[in-house]
């Protein structure tokens, strides 16, 4: 099975992205067909910042590394390294109904908080499938904020095999019930650019300073509360062994549960969990020539699939001649 899942270097990666897809796909090295990749060409849509992307696209590699990403056992690579992207992308854009992009919530979501509304943030979806369907995938883990954006894929698949003969596998979705939204500080979405994050690789007095910052309610310890609505314990629920969440929950259910010190266990949870990979992460930042050469062989084996497909899709619509 071909499972795909790309991720964008628009700021520090943080724990919404690596629950929500970078743990699944790194658990799917063995037993998948995986393809990987940095989109830097998505995040382009809120960073117009030439050294911030470029360096973001060099760190979010390193982060998938560090994180146990083995790039022998899977096709790794950067967005843009495989131009034939683009040209499906506006292919596929000419089968794309208007109403289909206008009906999708994270374009109007990320106007309402202030990113610039320009043509290729509402087109980002198109992008996307032409990501998905130009490396036939079956399937695509992804967090619950995507799940809209895989329905499109799968609509102009459908659309353009209807239209031009089989041509796409329509893919299929993969979203965990456990770790489909993560929230952020403030209780939304985590998200790069909501600024509510927790970056995976973040230690000390920093980490402890988002941390503290998680929002709570101003209920008195002593009395009962309802786990299920809090933030704190919903991100309690990545990182604690189930013994611990069992006794978290029934401080929250009895009365008793302090935030402040819940919260300086949950940062020590969260700086054990990733000690091993932030060393690794300082290695791979150290050698980024290393880096670049895994991205660049990732990129010459995800061409030459990425090729195969474009070559059909030309034969199809009509562009050989
Ligand atoms: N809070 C989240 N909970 C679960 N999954 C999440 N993902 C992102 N945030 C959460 C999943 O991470 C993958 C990569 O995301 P992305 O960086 O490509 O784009 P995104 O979904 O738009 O993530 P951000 O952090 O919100 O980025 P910005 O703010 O730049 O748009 C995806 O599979 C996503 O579902």
């Amino acid at each position: 099975m071909k499972v795909l899942s790309g991720i964008q270097p628009s700021g520090q990666l943080h724990i919404g992205n690596y629950f929500g897809m970078m743990k699944t796909m790194i658990s799917n090295m063995e037993n998948s067909d995986l393809y990987v990749f940095i989109v830097n060409l998505h995040a382009l849509t809120s960073v117009h910042d030439r050294e911030k992307l470029a360096a973001g696209t060099l760190e979010a590699a390193a982060d998938f590394l560090a994180l146990g990403l083995d790039p022998e056992k899977c096709t790794f690579w950067v967005q843009s390294d495989v131009p034939e992207v683009c040209e499906l992308a506006w292919i596929l854009s000419t089968v794309t109904p208007m109403g289909l992009m206008e009906r999708c919530h994270s374009y109007k979501d990320k106007v309402a908080k202030g990113i610039d509304a320009s043509h290729g943030l509402f087109s980002y979806p198109v992008l996307m499938a032409a990501d998905i369907l130009l490396y036939q995938a079956d399937q695509v883990p992804v967090g619950k904020d995507q799940k809209q954006h895989l329905e499109v894929a799968r609509d102009v698949a459908q659309k353009f095999n209807n239209t031009f003969g089989e041509t796409f596998v329509v893919p299929e979705p993969f979203i965990s019930d456990t770790t489909a939204i993560v929230p952020g500080l403030d209780g939304q979405k985590m998200s790069k650019s909501y600024g509510n994050t927790i970056p995976i690789f973040l230690e000390g007095k920093q980490l402890k300073k988002k941390v503290m910052a998680i929002a709570t309610d101003a209920i008195p310890v002593e009395d009962p509360k309802d786990p299920d609505q809090c933030n704190l314990f919903a991100l309690f629920k990545l990182f604690a062994t189930p013994e611990r969440l069992q006794e978290i929950r029934n401080l929250y259910v009895n009365g008793g549960a302090a935030y402040g010190y819940l919260k300086l266990e949950l940062l020590e949870l969260i700086s054990d969990y990733y000690a091993e990979a932030r060393q690794k992460k300082a290695e791979y930042m150290a050698d980024p020539e290393m880096i670049r050469t895994v991205l660049r062989k990732g990129a010459i084996r995800a061409r030459e699939k990425a090729m195969v497909t474009l070559d059909l899709v030309r034969e199809r619509v009509g562009l050989k001649y």
